[in-house]
């Protein structure tokens, strides 16, 4: 059992574009609804994401000639693999689910907000120049150890995690709690097995 002072939930990315339906539903996502909305109950610190993208963001595939999703691009120097229009700011698409329950939400973090760098890490942009604020948010409350659920496993959960590493924090995957999107089969085990690897605690006893 964690310190629910010293702790804090994060929710990640429970957005209606990422579920059946939306634009970029990640399969079987709706799964883990109940167990963010149970979890709450048990931390005295509850952080939500929001992928919350200015319309032509640079990381839609839209913004690019001749590019369909998936094709995979240098965007400024960066990676990037290329997205259907998805999650853009004030838009249903962005909101949360509607059975998510947010009454035990303490924060919300807003990422993505950069047309010209995507942001998985829910600390900072893929490219590292900004950062969304979280991780002062968390120290000035004394938070040391974050647990971890949402949407997607091989992109925003995976990168939120390493982050959470590097900057100090104790992290704990509730692997229950994720789905992934998987555009190559086996995205997601390869992300668990990589967050694992590097020093992320893996927990299966939420189910
Ligand atoms: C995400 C792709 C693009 C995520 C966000 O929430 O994992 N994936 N934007
Ligand atoms: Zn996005």
């Amino acid at each position: 059992m964690h310190n629910r002072q010293t702790s804090a939930l994060l929710l990640v990315d429970l957005q209606n574009d990422f579920f059946n339906g939306g634009v970029l539903a990640v399969p079987f996502g709706e799964e883990v609804i109940p167990l963010a909305n149970r979890l709450q109950g048990e931390f005295a610190w509850v952080v939500a994401t929001q992928d919350w993208h200015p319309a032509g963001h640079e990381s839609f595939a839209s913004a690019h000639r001749g590019k369909k999703p998936g094709d995979v691009i240098d965007l400024h120097g960066v990676r990037q693999v290329l997205w259907p229009d998805h999650c853009i700011q004030g838009t249903r698409g962005a909101g949360f689910h509607p059975d998510f329950q947010t009454s035990g939400v303490s924060h919300v973090v807003f990422k993505g907000t950069d047309s010209e760098v995507d942001s998985y890490s829910a600390f900072f942009d893929n490219a590292r120049r900004h950062d969304t604020g979280l991780a002062d948010w968390l120290q000035a409350r004394g938070i040391t150890d974050i647990h971890v659920m949402g949407l997607a496993t091989d992109y925003c959960v995976k990168f939120t995690c390493l982050d959470g590493l590097r900057l100090g924090f104790q992290v704990y995957l509730i692997q229950e709690g994720c789905r992934g999107v998987d555009l190559n089969p086996g995205d997601s085990d390869a992300a668990i097995h990589e967050m694992q690897a590097r020093g992320v605690n893996i927990c299966t006893d939420h189910g």
